[in-house]
């Protein structure tokens, strides 16, 4: 297949290119390389050092005599670009990943979240009125979030996307299915709540044939292919704002950090290792609907945890102590969350659960480059409103957070 991936310099966006070539498909990143821009307003870089994107190609084809193809384009702002892009290349599947993708920078300010809302909608939206309007029927698989269902524990298992209600009518119940409905957590997660309405509407108006995974918190940081050469590796992100739990779990408890858990950690989350999601993403492009069916929703998770158990694993793992911190997030203090994927078990997911081997191998990336971190970049310094950031304001090691916020 000629696949177009949105995003494909991004953390799960590089595996996913480097999986799907290595399996033969034709591969054209689209990237705008605005990731690579947000470290540098953040002041803050990958703890694994990043070769440019196209000599990330030049490596891939040295090793493995695979063509990427990379476009620079920004999908939020460039429609009559990408239009054309679509016209002349005609990808028969395209996957997206182009959309700004941590909670914490969006609630950062004011500032983030405008940026994140554009940006997100924007893309979204761009790029399914220029699959129609270009005639490109290609499959879209859409990277989306568990986070669009929220975290409250009503105790029923959350399903695929979408829920079997009762309403009640003049004429007596009447049964239905909607999308099941969305409670997002931050301005992040809104957005992609809200991409959820639009590819309802542009597959049930122009036949737009959609896969939306709904993804957990990704893990790990090699798969087969990245292990393949070191300027292959992948960005791996510890700071505050784009580190999530586990991975910074990791890298704290590598670096003797005290492992940052907020509130009680009694934050019960879905996680997926990386090597499964870009398998999940393979079976998902492999499995595409037809043109005129509603949009397929997956869980692309594969097990659950709370946090703070995962934080006492890690300790365990590596010495390093626990230290439970106000939270700077408003988010329940304690969630219980059951999570369907039957649908990827069905199509051959044979899951990689949180065995001590992959965590010690993403501790000893951690030590590898730890000369890289920046300690007083580890702390989460987002605060998601104004009366919380008045009370987040240490570090674990007790160093005032305001000032490098
Ligand atoms: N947390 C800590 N300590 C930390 C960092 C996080 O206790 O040092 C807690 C947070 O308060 C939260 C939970 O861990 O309760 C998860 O935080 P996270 O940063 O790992 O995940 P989140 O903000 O939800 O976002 C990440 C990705 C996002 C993806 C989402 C999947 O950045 O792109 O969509 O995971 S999910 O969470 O399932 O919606």
């Amino acid at each position: 297949m000629r696949i177009a991936i949105l995003g494909g310099d991004g953390f799960v966006g590089w595996p996913t290119c480097l999986h799907l070539s290595a399996q033969g498909h034709e591969i054209h990143i689209l990237d705008n390389l605005s990731r690579r821009w947000i470290d540098t307003e953040l002041g803050v870089q990958s703890l694994t050092p990043m070769d440019s994107i196209q000599e990330r190609c030049r490596i891939w084809k040295q090793t493995s005599g695979e063509t990427i193809h990379f476009h620079l384009l920004d999908l939020a702002k460039e429609f009559e670009r990408l239009k054309q892009w679509l016209t002349e290349v005609r990808p028969d599947a395209i996957i997206h990943f182009a959309e700004q993708r941590a909670a914490p920078y969006s609630m950062k300010t004011d500032r983030h979240k405008v940026y994140t809302v554009n940006n997100n909608v924007s893309a979204t939206h761009n790029l399914l009125a220029a699959m129609v309007e270009s005639g490109c029927d290609a499959h879209l698989v859409h990277l989306g979030t568990m986070g669009v269902y929220g975290y409250s524990s009503v105790g029923a298992p959350i399903p695929e996307g979408y829920l079997d209600v009762t309403i009640d009518t003049p004429n007596g119940p009447k049964a239905q299915e909607i999308l099941y409905p969305t409670r997002p957590g931050s301005v992040y997660h809104m957005t992609k709540s809200l991409d959820q309405i639009l590819f309802q509407f542009y597959a049930q108006n122009d036949g737009v044939r959609i896969t939306d995974l709904h993804q957990g918190i990704v893990w790990g940081t090699h798969t087969d292919q990245t292990r393949r050469h070191e300027q292959l590796i992948n960005r791996f992100d510890y700071d505050g704002d784009y580190g999530t739990v586990l991975n910074r779990f990791l890298i704290q408890g590598a670096i003797g950090y005290p492992l940052t858990v907020h509130g009680t950690g009694g934050q019960t989350r879905a996680f997926i290792h990386i090597q499964d999601s870009v398998r999940c993403i393979e079976l998902a492009l492999a499995d595409a609907p037809e043109a005129g069916e509603r949009v397929r929703i997956f869980n692309q998770m594969t097990e659950t945890h709370r946090v703070r158990d995962l934080a006492e694993k890690v300790s365990d793992l590596t010495g390093t102590p626990v230290k439970y911190l106000p939270n700077p997030r408003k988010e329940a203090a304690e969630n219980d969350l059951i999570v369907k994927n039957d649908q990827f078990l069905a199509l051959g997911l044979n899951p990689i659960t949180l065995a001590e081997g992959l965590l010690a191998e993403v501790v000893d990336v951690a030590k590898k480059y730890s000369h890289r971190i920046d300690r007083s970049r580890v702390a989460a310094v987002s605060a998601w409103t104004k009366d919380i950031g008045t009370r987040v304001d240490h570090d674990p090691e007790g160093k005032a957070l305001r000032s490098v916020s």
